[in-house]
């Protein structure tokens, strides 16, 4: 048995990487809006201000989603482009082109996936602390029952917040992405306790004002983990990793369990608990109710994993990687079998439907002398990507797979300079070309992966 016929296939996007328009159609600023403005902050000095101009060119892009045969589509909305000052006063240029997506993929036959929050905090609400802010919670909760009101009648699937393991470890404690902080990490555990508590407010805000019973997911991110061998050992220190807390605190945002054990199990992990001791805010039981509001679904980001083994000590461990060990053009690891076990692990310990709510790569894509992309290396990464996650969705239930990304975009601190679309973008006329995993995926789609 392999992927059901409801399947949902996709690909995904995020807002300020695609959408371009930072300042068009009376949005406000965001944070990423004021990062990439800073001196040496993005490779080449790139900025998302006009990106994919997708905010000009959304019909044509789901034209082609729609002869790519995608069932599914995963986007994001900006928020300072609904809500310029992040709260009180809404856009309704913003909202009426989030709606005509919305009626655009409908219309193609596809279902949107909406991200409330893929990193777009607007810069008004920053300047009064952010994540910082308790109040943060409040506003995200309006936010999401704008999102509710204006989308949520032709919108069923929502998902709060992408990948908070990036935007507040790289944007709070690396310095890397907006808003380009160190903070002390006091500050870093508050911010995330903050976010969490969000998260949980607007799942209520969802469903109190969703327009027809919804499904609301969550799509973190973190390091996946697959065992060696499959002896049972092996398996158990691949999933005993997996929800371990990573013991180097420039590396903490990177954990798991920190981030997904109190949204569906209500507790931070008690490992956590005892090595962040001296960092953690007031935590109370009302913070932890708010933050485990139930969800119906789990999404999770999943590029690589770590191969594990248990040692002699009889504590996991990682595994060397081989000499030459095959890598993406942004140098990540390529190890099919995380999508084998990082799906059955998560299924689990949370027992929530899966969703791929990105996987993919990046590869050094060029224009070839025939005019066509040729990314070989991509089919082959999907294909055996996809064979292990078809093996995990013949054993666990696996409701969707989002490919990362539908097309080249602004990939954040790397700027341009990394691709990996299935549409490549020639930034200097917004040509969109489709690569040969374009087509590719297109008939895997078309036969429910059976070839695989
Ligand atoms: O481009 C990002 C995306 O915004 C979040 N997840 C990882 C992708 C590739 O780095």
């Amino acid at each position: 048995m392999g992927f059901s016929k409801d399947f949902a296939w996709g690909a995904a996007t995020s807002s300020y990487q695609i959408e371009g328009a930072a300042e068009e159609g009376g949005k406000g600023t965001d944070i990423w809006d004021v990062f990439t403005k800073e001196p040496g902050r993005i490779a080449g000095g790139h900025t998302g201000d006009v990106a994919c101009d997708h905010y000009h060119r959304f019909r044509e892009d789901v034209a082609m989603m729609k002869e790519m045969g995608l069932k599914a589509y995963r986007f994001s909305v900006n928020w300072a482009r609904v809500l310029p000052e992040g709260t009180g006063r809404v856009n309704e240029e913003g909202v009426r082109f989030y709606s005509d997506l919305i009626d655009a993929l409908l219309e193609a036959g596809i279902e949107p996936y909406l991200t409330l929050y893929h990193w777009e905090m607007p810069y008004e609400l920053y300047k009064r602390g952010g994540w910082m802010n308790p109040e943060s919670v409040r506003w995200f909760g309006e936010y999401a029952k704008l999102a509710a009101e204006r989308f949520s009648d032709r919108v069923r699937y929502f998902f709060t917040l992408n990948e908070p393991q990036c935007f507040v470890g790289l944007g709070y404690l690396r310095g890397e992405h907006a808003p380009g902080l160190k903070a002390p990490l006091r500050d870093v555990f508050e911010i995330a306790h903050n976010a969490l508590k969000a998260h949980g407010y607007a799942v209520q805000m969802l469903r109190q004002y969703g327009k027809q019973p919804l499904v609301i997911g969550y799509a973190p991110t973190g390091s996946m983990c697959y065992p060696e061998s499959e002896k049972e050992e092996d398996i158990e220190a691949a999933r005993q990793m997996l929800f371990s807390i990573p013991e180097n605190m420039d590396n903490w945002t990177w954990s798991v369990s920190w981030w997904s054990d109190p949204v569906i199990l209500g507790e931070y992990p008690e490992e956590g608990m005892k090595q962040f001791e001296p960092y953690l805010p007031k935590i109370t039981e009302k913070d932890m109710k708010l933050i485990s509001e139930p969800i119906d679904i789990y999404g999770q980001n999943i590029y690589n994993g770590r191969c594990i083994r248990m040692g002699t000590d009889g504590r996991p461990e990682d595994t060397v990687r081989y000499e030459g060990f095959p890598k993406t053009a942004m140098s990540w690891p390529v190890t099919p079998e995380c999508l084998y076990w990082g799906p059955k692990f998560l299924y689990e310990r949370y027992r929530k439907p899966i969703y791929i709510t990105e996987n993919g790569m990046s590869c050094h894509d060029v224009v070839s002398v025939d005019g066509k992309v040729h990314d070989p290396n991509r089919i082959d990464f999907l294909a055996r990507y996809l064979r292990e996650l078809k093996k995990a969705a013949g054993e666990i239930e696996v409701g969707g797979y989002f490919q990362w990304s539908l097309m080249d975009n602004f990939e954040w601190a790397s700027g341009y300079a990394e691709r990996f679309g299935l549409i490549y973008v020639d930034y200097r006329t917004q040509k969109r070309i489709w690569k040969d995993s374009a087509y590719w995926y297109r008939d895997m789609i078309r036969t429910n992966g059976e070839e695989l």
